[in-house]
């Protein structure tokens, strides 16, 4: 059917659908996200440390993603970059993927419940509309020298409730 979404969980399990998946985060986070070099974003992509989850359409399209480093001892995950194709925002997809990403890492690391990710100017707001804030409670020396520092970005944080069911 036309029109049809799902969303995710991308491996790096050198599996061919695993490939082709990473492959079209790469290219979708490099054309919506022009001011990261394309190396890095590359690197960070195919790097086994971090995790992904994509809104894919028929034929294995990807029209969004997510790629988060979860520190799972240290109960929280870096999101590292988050995008949806420009012919497709403003749909409800953003949203919807957050919700899925929070719901997936419940299950996958339920002692993971924090969230912190560098929000460009531009994206504040839709961060803050998906439950965060700029209002760091973590302490620093939990994630301090753990996540990339970003230049001209707010970082943001987010928590995990216990009580809402977020799909
Ligand atoms: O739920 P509501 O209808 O009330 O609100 C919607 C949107 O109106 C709102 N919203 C979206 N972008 C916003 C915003 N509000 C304020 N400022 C904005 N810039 O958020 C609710 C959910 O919208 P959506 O589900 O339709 O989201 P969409 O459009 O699919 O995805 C939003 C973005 C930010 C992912 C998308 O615009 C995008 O890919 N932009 C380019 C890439 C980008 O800026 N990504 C985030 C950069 S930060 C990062 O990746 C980490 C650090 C490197």
């Amino acid at each position: 059917r036309k029109g049809v979404i799902k969303i995710m969980p991308v491996e790096h399990d050198k599996q061919p659908r695993s490939w082709v998946l990473l492959t079209g985060l790469k290219t979708l986070f490099q054309k919506q996200l022009p001011k990261m070099p394309r190396e890095y974003i590359a690197r960070l992509v195919y790097d086994p440390n971090s995790a992904a989850m994509a809104i894919v359409k028929r034929g294995f399209k990807v029209v969004g993603g997510i790629l988060y480093r979860p520190f799972v001892q240290r109960g929280f995950a870096e999101i590292v970059f988050f995008a949806t194709n420009s012919t497709d925002q403003v749909k409800g997809y953003g949203g919807t993927l957050m919700d899925h990403f929070k719901s997936h890492v419940r299950v996958k690391y339920p002692e993971m419940k924090h969230f912190l990710t560098y929000a460009d100017n531009y994206a504040v707001g839709y961060f803050e509309k998906q439950g965060f804030a700029k209002d760091i409670t973590l302490d620093r020396s939990i994630w301090a020298g753990y996540i990339k520092d970003y230049e001209g970005a707010n970082l943001m944080q987010c928590a995990l409730i216990d009580k809402v069911d977020y799909l």
